[in-house]
């Protein structure tokens, strides 16, 4: 099969079907999906250890790339700008909180952690590196590449949460690992990605399991495991909010994202039924 667009000489030979995907909902208010990249096998969250370091926007990347059957590894950059010690305690706050992803970091400056980072990259996969603005996931391509293959901005001239990647980009490295980098995003808005967020947040599933009633909401109710989890502490108060937040935001928009479907196909019923009272086209 091959395509021709008279604009450009790209040729399309065949187009996989998508398996694995990235998604999140749209920017706006517009209730709607907005494809990422498709057919990944690994998502790279990145994270700065400077300024951008947060556990429950971790957790909302991890909702997303779960839902998407993808492999998530967390990735701490800007390791030269804060200590040994600071950073211990980082990663270490990651797993307390109940994280079991893989985290890695590194400082695209001195290459401090890259050798490390290299070994997760298998030729013939694909990963999509995933963050905010600033982080650092197109100077982490170029190091890759060991060139200036992809532009970034200075911090002087911009500052940290400027936009310096406007569009996503597939590098493939010599060894054979394909990267994808993507502009920096603001929010990821889940939507009808209930499975993701559990995924993400087994160690509250599990505690579910052992509430005393099977549709129990984990508000108030008598008998909850992980209300009494939070109250002794075993749970961090945060993380069991922010499960609840995740969970209910993507159910909202999930609903919306119904009902506009069925107001469509009802208006699109509605215009047939007139243009066939109309009458055929003269
Ligand atoms: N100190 C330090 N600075 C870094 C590191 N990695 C990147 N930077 C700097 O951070 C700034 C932003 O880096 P980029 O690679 O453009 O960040 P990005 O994640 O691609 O940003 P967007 O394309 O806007 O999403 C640049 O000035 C980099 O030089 C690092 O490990 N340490
Ligand atoms: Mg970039
Ligand atoms: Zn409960």
């Amino acid at each position: 099969m091959q395509y021709h667009n008279d604009e450009t000489l790209a040729i399309i030979h065949g187009v996989f079907p998508r398996k694995a995907f990235l998604r999140r909902k749209c920017v706006g208010k517009m209730v709607d999906f907005q494809m990422i990249a498709a057919n990944i096998d690994k998502a790279v969250i990145v994270q700065s250890c400077h300024f951008d370091f947060n556990l429950r926007r971790l957790e909302r990347y991890l909702a997303s790339v779960h839902d998407g059957h993808i492999e998530p590894i967390l990735l701490l950059t800007k390791t030269d700008l804060i200590s040994p010690d600071e950073l211990a305690k980082m990663i270490a706050s990651i797993q307390q909180n109940g994280i079991t992803s893989r985290v890695l970091a590194l400082s695209n400056l001195t290459g401090a952690g890259f050798d490390d980072f290299q070994q997760v990259l298998v030729p013939g996969q694909t990963y999509c590196l995933l963050g905010s603005s600033g982080v650092g996931k197109t100077s982490l391509i170029n190091r890759l590449m060991g060139r200036d293959a992809l532009g970034v901005k200075t911090v002087s001239e911009t500052g940290e949460g400027t936009h310096a990647t406007s569009r996503r980009q597939l590098v493939i490295l010599e060894h054979g690992a394909m990267l994808i980098d993507s502009p920096g995003m603001r929010e990821i808005g889940l939507l009808g990605a209930t499975d993701g967020v559990d995924q993400s947040f087994e160690d509250i599933l599990r505690l579910a399991a052992k509430c005393r009633y099977a549709d129990c909401r984990h508000a108030r109710e008598p008998g909850c495991a992980i209300l009494a989890a939070v109250e002794n502490g075993e749970l961090s108060e945060e993380r069991y909010r922010n499960y609840l937040k995740l969970k209910k935001e993507s159910d909202y928009h999930a609903l919306s994202y119904v009902e506009k479907r069925n107001k469509d196909k009802a208006f699109g019923r509605h215009v047939k039924s007139v243009t066939k009272q109309m009458g055929p086209k003269r």
